[in-house]
């Protein structure tokens, strides 16, 4: 989305993860997604990414948001968030923990305190988009994926609100197109 936004050009290498490209590996060992080659460098980090995009073209100012309190939305969301992300989505990996308690975990730490945010502002860090809602809100999109019913039955209207103005977005439905698989 950020690329995009940046009106940068680019390849794009659609993977399958059970056949990770060589040239991918070579790369980026680590094998995830995204990986991005530009100018002799490689960025397997999404919001290295994101940064090195931003600072290439930002015509909407998503950066112009308080640097620490950014960081902390997403160091909340990549850390312990994820983490109760992947217990939801996966919870035969997860047989010792108990499903509400994961369930109620990521409404407290995370859902709720965007929700209250979201009912103040527009985004979550004012009335403007920023960068933040944009690294966020995939996670929000999975996470209420797992099970729309329950989402949808969940009392956090602003929230619920906010992603569904992701969801129709010119951006992001302008990138969510179907890429053939790109192979060695
Ligand atoms: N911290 C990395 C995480 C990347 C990541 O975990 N990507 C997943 C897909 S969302 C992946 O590539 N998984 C590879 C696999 O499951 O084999 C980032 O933000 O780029």
């Amino acid at each position: 989305m950020t690329l995009k936004y940046a009106s940068i050009e680019y390849e794009h290498r659609e993977i399958e993860f059970r056949n990770k490209p060589q040239a991918m590996l070579l790369l980026s060992p680590k094998g995830t997604v995204p990986v991005l080659c530009v100018d002799g460098r490689v960025l397997d980090q999404s919001l290295d990414i994101m940064r090195w995009a931003l600072e290439k073209a930002d015509p909407d100012d998503w950066r112009g948001v308080d640097e620490s309190i950014s960081q902390a939305w997403v160091e909340r969301n990549d850390g312990p968030f994820k983490v109760l992300l992947d217990q939801y989505k996966y919870p035969n990996r997860f047989p010792q923990l108990n499903q509400d308690d994961v369930l109620n975990g990521a409404i407290d730490l995370m859902l709720d305190p965007m929700d209250h945010l979201l009912r103040s502002s527009t985004y979550l860090l004012g009335n403007k988009i920023s960068w933040v809602d944009v690294a966020i809100f995939p996670f929000i999109r999975q996470f209420a994926a797992v099970n729309p019913q329950r989402f949808e039955d969940m009392p956090l209207t602003s929230l619920k609100k906010w992603l569904q103005q992701h969801l129709e977005s010119e951006l992001f439905n302008a990138v969510m197109d179907k890429h053939p698989t790109w192979t060695d």
